[in-house]
């Protein structure tokens, strides 16, 4: 009950709502290459506080179709290329506010197709980078197209079980280091594609169960350090295998929290760093699936990051263990 009054839930509304407006200009501005996630970050902290309404909807939208280019993908910002990274948060905000028939979505299917390789993987972009994260964006968006079966679903599984490592973790390619953040992504795609059982789970529950340190916070590999952020890609990793109860999730709430920033509002990767809107909004949906704070804090889904009352409104029922 004492940490519940800890959380400056008005102050960090205030700092997302003012990001970019009153913070530091060099940081925003540098940052535009990431501008639709951004966008995706705040608005999901926003709806997930109630307070979706502190955004201009006419303006979301606007921007949302000012950022889709020609071959149907999403920018992050004007003159950028766009990337499937930034596909997916278009489609996640225009979700979120029911917006979806504002932007071109044939176009937008036919650009993630394009982008599936002969061995079932996916480049983020024209320029054909491969990723894991990228397996899981294409795989997303397309759920929310109502559109999976254009692609080679069966060939798209068994390139990302091939990024399956001994750990029980998977890597962003074949052979390459099981790392929380990908792991998110990968059992979040076998998740979407109804294939969790091809998962070890109880491998990968102590893998993930093991990034908790003494501070209480979670790490995304072995010795490196605490960030706030894995209490997203861990946490999220274990609800969708049915293994959050591995964890000490009331010492993962007092490390979340000391990553606040009393002053100015917002979430830091460690206490006393500066804040920012990503890891703002991990350490909000991590709380939120630890339900530390269940009567301010909406309930939030694993797979997609998004609240779960809009997942139920599109109709969305990824498989959870
Ligand atoms: C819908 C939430 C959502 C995401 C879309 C892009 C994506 C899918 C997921 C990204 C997953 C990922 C790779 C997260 C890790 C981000 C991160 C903190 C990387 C830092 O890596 P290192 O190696 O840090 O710099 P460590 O912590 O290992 O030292």
């Amino acid at each position: 009950m004492e940490s519940d009054k800890k959380l400056l839930i008005d102050k960090h509304i205030e700092f997302i709502v003012n990001y970019g407006k009153t913070h530091d200009q060099y940081e925003y501005e540098v940052s535009d290459y990431l501008r639709m996630s951004g966008l995706y970050w705040s608005v999901t902290f926003l709806d997930l506080v109630n307070s979706l309404e502190k955004f201009n909807k006419d303006d979301i939208v606007a921007y949302l179709k000012r950022n889709q280019h020609s071959s149907g993908g999403f920018s992050p910002c004007d003159g950028h290329d766009p990337h499937l990274l930034y596909s997916l948060s278009a489609v996640q905000i225009a979700i979120i506010y029911d917006v979806l028939h504002e932007i071109d979505c044939e176009k937008l299917i036919d650009y993630i197709v394009g982008l599936q390789k002969e061995d079932g993987s996916f480049a983020g972009d024209c320029w054909g980078e491969i990723d894991t994260r990228f397996s899981f964006c294409a795989v997303a968006t397309l759920s929310f197209l109502n559109a999976l079966n254009r692609i080679d679903q069966e060939k798209a599984i068994s390139f990302v079980l091939s990024c399956m490592n001994y750990d029980g973790g998977f890597g962003c390619l074949p052979g390459t280091e099981s790392h929380a953040g990908q792991i998110y992504c990968c059992v979040g795609f076998l998740s979407i594609l109804n294939r969790l059982h091809m998962v070890n789970v109880d491998l990968l529950g102590w893998w993930l169960s093991e990034r908790q340190l003494p501070s209480g916070g979670l790490n995304g590999r072995p010795e490196k350090l605490q960030d706030v952020c894995y209490s997203w890609w861990v946490i999220a990793s274990l609800k969708m295998i049915g293994k959050l109860e591995w964890i000490n999730t009331e010492k993962l709430k007092e490390y979340i929290v000391s990553c606040q920033d009393e002053e100015t509002g917002g979430f830091s990767d460690r206490p006393g760093n500066m804040p920012d809107p990503f890891h703002t909004l991990f350490a909000f949906t991590g709380l939120s699936l630890i339900k530390a704070y269940p009567d301010m804090i909406k309930d939030v889904n694993p797979v997609f990051c998004m609240p779960q009352y809009v997942i139920d409104r599109a109709g969305l029922k990824p498989q959870l263990l």
